[in-house]
């Protein structure tokens, strides 16, 4: 039986946290077996990796291709140390950014090729694809407001990724449009400038027949192991 791969994307301040947090409390509360996890990290390496990439003290100096490479090493090791035996167990799996943040981040903001991305991104993933991908999106200066609320409320922390300039940020956006004009039914683009419960109802909306669908294979298969169980099917090993 195969789970669900969920994933959050959007820019800085688009409230992403706040959502994948309530989320994980909907789903803990109707009782599924779920998994929050977020990228860069979800593993110890990749907790390593994402301490590199955004706060320690040598991380100025980093060169765009060092950060395409640092994002899909955390990336291949959550996917084959976590992502995949979670999958594999029918888990519900919810991860805080994956391979879109990439493309708005690396190919857009910095500029990379995109043909070079993508290549990190499938020696990253191979064939592990989200189901959903929920893009919650806010104004700029929206985004801009509370990304500078947030460096104000702690001064001594640096992060290297929110350094980059207004041009960055707007390439990132533009590159997460192009995303969800690609592939509408994989990507939902969720207004996120409402009420937390607005945006909340409304991720679930999403989200909800996918659980559905994934309960109803669940008991397709425990009721042909039960009618096997039953004699009703012949031994599959014999
Ligand atoms: P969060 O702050 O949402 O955890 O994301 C970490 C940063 O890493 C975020 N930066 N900003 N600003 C987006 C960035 N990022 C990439 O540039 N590429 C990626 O592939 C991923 C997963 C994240």
């Amino acid at each position: 039986m195969k789970g669900l791969l969920i994933t959050f994307e959007g820019n800085e301040g688009s409230g992403k946290s706040t959502q994948v947090r309530i989320l994980e409390q909907r789903l803990r509360n109707a009782g599924k077996d779920t998994l929050f996890l977020r990228e860069p990290g979800g593993t110890p390496i990749g907790e390593e990796i994402r301490h590199t990439l955004q706060y320690s003290a040598a991380n100025g100096a980093m060169v765009p291709e060092a950060e395409l490479l640092l994002m899909n090493a955390s990336r291949a090791q959550l996917v084959r140390e976590v992502i995949r035996p979670a999958l594999a167990r029918g888990r519900i799996v919810v991860c805080d950014r994956f391979f879109d943040s990439t493309i708005a981040y690396q190919v857009y903001g910095r500029e990379l090729p995109r043909q070079l991305v993508q290549q990190a991104i499938d020696i990253a993933v191979g064939d592990t694809k989200p189901d959903l991908t929920l893009l919650l999106k806010v104004p700029l200066g929206t985004s801009e407001k509370r990304r500078s609320a947030r460096s104000q409320a702690r001064p001594q922390t640096r992060d290297r990724m929110e350094e980059a300039d207004r041009a960055f940020f707007e390439r990132v956006d533009l590159g997460y449009e192009d995303l969800a004009a690609t592939y509408p039914s994989r990507i939902r683009v969720v207004d996120a400038t409402g009420s937390i419960e607005a945006v909340a109802d409304e991720i679930w909306k999403w989200v909800l027949p996918l659980v559905d669908e994934l309960d109803l294979k669940g008991e397709k298969t425990y009721k042909s192991l039960g009618e096997w169980e039953c004699g009703k099917l012949d031994d599959p090993v014999n």
